[in-house]
């Protein structure tokens, strides 16, 4: 069996997503996601450039020697664009074996270890009223955990995903106005003086049964990172994310000393060797790779396996930028793995998206329910994909005050 050719789409309702098809001589073909938010042409380039002249005339069923050939073979290894485009090549890979065996991926895992895996919704506000009213919208569609994040009084700007205005809507990161980074300001004095209450208040309205995330998002030094931990202890939160930038491995012991929330950390990291310390040192509770930024399915799962030995669940990043392949190969993983967690959850459901990719993966009361059709189960429609061009979009970054670069 032989790899024929293989094709990139960049482009999506409202996102740039970088869709990989791969093509074999026996008619099947695989689907892979290769998004790298923000800077998407750039994995789609080193798979049109290199990657695929490369996979034309190899056996698609040996993923591993296949993935093995690119990550070693590259000689500079990893890095954020490299991982996309191979984790994109894993999961075509991945998807045509499940189509050869007739069987969804799981099965192939080792089968459902569960039925339906708890996700967590994104709850924003301006303020902490606007941010109840959003909490309370997910609440009643059924979740069991969401994500919060609210306007901080007297911040300067508008924080981390937090809208502008009250009433606003969603805040999605991206800004597709053009490649120049709006900038944000920080300040973290107040974030700390205001945001342990307001996580205390969200806790009292909503009860104990709700289970509350809430993403730092890098900006706290280590010693703050500890102080803040241990003053959001009351409000029992179901995890407390990126509280520190992670490339400082030690310095979450000091977090770890002083407090008990649980921590998630690593949607930004792009390989084994990025976690595999946080992880046997048990620093933190869950981790957060994405299958798509992490190499796909071959090196994730070898991240789940680890991670178990050490307590540490999962809790994929399922951003709005990851397509509904990265989120299918996901929804594999969750099903199967015996230390799932939870699983962020975005994408799926508009129906511009169903459209493009078409699949039964479906969300239930806060359960997101794996398809069983072969593969990842998810489709991709080549004429709905010829709608959509990829539009230059950027991240914002972040400033203090004083005009000091900070961390987003
Ligand atoms: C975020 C991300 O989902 C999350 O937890 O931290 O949305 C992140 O901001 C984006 O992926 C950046 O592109
Ligand atoms: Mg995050």
């Amino acid at each position: 069996m032989k790899i024929t050719d293989a094709k990139v789409f960049v482009g999506g309702p409202g996102k740039n997503y970088v869709t990989l098809k791969i093509m074999t001589d026996q008619g099947v073909y695989g689907l892979g996601d290769a998004t790298l938010n923000n800077r998407e042409t750039l994995p789609a380039a080193y798979l049109q450039d290199f990657l695929i002249p490369n996979l034309i005339g190899l056996d698609p069923r040996k993923s591993e020697d296949i993935w093995q050939f690119f990550y070693r073979g590259a000689y500079f290894r990893g890095g954020p664009i490299a991982m996309a485009a191979y984790g994109a090549i894993d999961m075509a890979l991945w998807d045509i074996k499940g189509k050869l065996a007739g069987m969804p991926l799981y099965q192939l895992f080792g089968g459902k270890s569960r039925e339906g895996a708890m996700v967590y919704a994104h709850a924003t506000g301006a303020d902490l009223e606007d941010l109840m009213d959003s909490i309370a919208h997910y609440v009643e569609k059924g979740y069991k955990a969401v994500r919060v994040q609210c306007g901080i009084p007297g911040m300067p700007s508008a924080s981390y995903a937090v809208p502008e205005h009250k009433g606003a809507g969603k805040h999605y990161i991206s800004d597709f106005s053009g490649i120049r980074p709006k900038v944000e300001v920080w300040d973290t004095g107040r974030y700390m003086r205001y945001m342990p209450g307001a996580l205390a208040e969200i806790r009292d309205r909503f009860g104990p049964d709700l289970h509350i995330l809430h993403d730092v998002h890098h900006r706290l030094l280590p010693r703050e990172a500890a102080e803040f931990a241990k003053a959001v202890e009351p409000a029992g939160l179901f995890w407390l994310e990126d509280p520190t930038p992670a490339e400082d491995q030690d310095a979450l012991g000091l977090l770890r000393a002083h407090a008990t929330v649980p921590i998630a950390i690593g949607e930004v990291f792009n390989s084994i060797w990025d976690c595999n310390k946080l992880i046997e040192k048990e620093l933190i509770d869950f981790i957060r790779v994405a299958v798509t930024y992490a190499g796909g399915i071959t090196p994730v799962k070898r991240i789940v396996d680890l991670a178990g030995m050490h307590h540490v669940r999962t809790g994929f990043h399922g951003a709005p930028s990851h397509s509904p392949l990265c989120m299918a190969a996901q929804a594999h993983l969750n099903a199967w793995a015996p230390n799932f967690g939870i699983q962020e959850y975005l994408v799926l459901g508009t129906p511009a998206c169903d459209a493009l990719f078409p699949s039964d993966h479906r969300m239930e009361n806060g359960l997101f329910h794996v398809s069983d059709a072969p593969g990842l189960g998810v489709d991709f429609n080549e004429l709905e994909a010829a709608r959509y061009k990829y539009t230059p979009g950027s991240h914002p970054i972040v400033r203090l005050e004083d005009g000091t670069l900070w961390n987003y």
